[in-house]
């Protein structure tokens, strides 16, 4: 199976973190975002919203969305629980960090770590300040409660977390305010099998 994906890109690395977790063979290609190889027509065909994550299985089957490629790969793994209760609480997770997340925390960081902050768009990075951190926050509440985000095991909303979390001092957020998503960052980085940005 091919796996598009660029590894400083948060929603890639939930991808490749899974995968070497779980210790399933891929062959990586690496997708240059800037250079506008997501928008060629090649990469059209397989993907038309000219997006990464996207994977190829063997059988040409096409999948895309970060997060509906760890439910499909963790699908019977000790990573998404059985209990419909606790597998709701992993997709309330998977939306959160879609909706109330990532808009806020990737964004800041791309425009400071990939864009290296035009003016043009300083505004909006300081507007995206104040919902990165309420999700930091409501993070932060959790993990006080339990080990991971759903229970003390952990599951695919801890690797979809994980990814834009552990790089949000990339885009302006200051995590020493919130001691215990360092402590289940900490925990996930010394994971057997643990791959980081590279
Ligand atoms: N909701 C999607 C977002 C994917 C996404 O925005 N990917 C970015 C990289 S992080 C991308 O491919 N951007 C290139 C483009 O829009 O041309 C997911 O979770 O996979």
């Amino acid at each position: 199976m091919i796996v598009y994906g660029d590894l400083q890109s948060g929603n890639c690395l939930k991808v490749k973190l899974l995968l070497s977790l779980l210790d399933i063979e891929h062959q990586w290609k690496h997708v240059n975002i800037l250079e506008g190889e997501t928008q060629t027509s090649e990469f059209l065909l397989i993907n038309p919203n000219g997006k990464i994550p996207t994977v190829v299985l063997d059988d040409n089957r096409v999948l895309c969305e970060s997060n509906a490629i760890l439910g499909f790969f963790a699908e019977n793994s000790e990573l998404l629980p059985q209990d419909n209760y606790l597998r709701a609480k992993v997709y309330e997770w998977l939306f959160f960090e879609q909706y109330s997340h990532e808009p806020y925390i990737a964004v800041a960081r791309f425009i400071q770590k990939y864009l290296g902050m035009p003016e043009h768009r300083v505004e909006e990075f300081n507007s995206l300040q104040d919902g990165g951190n309420k999700a930091l926050g409501i993070m932060e509440q959790q993990l006080s409660k339990t080990a991971y985000l759903v229970c003390e095991q952990m599951t695919i909303a801890d690797i979809a977390l994980y990814a834009y979390t552990h790089v949000a001092d990339e885009g302006g957020f200051d995590l020493t305010d919130y001691p215990n998503i360092q402590h289940w960052i900490d925990n996930i980085s010394s994971l057997d099998g643990y791959v980081g940005m590279s």
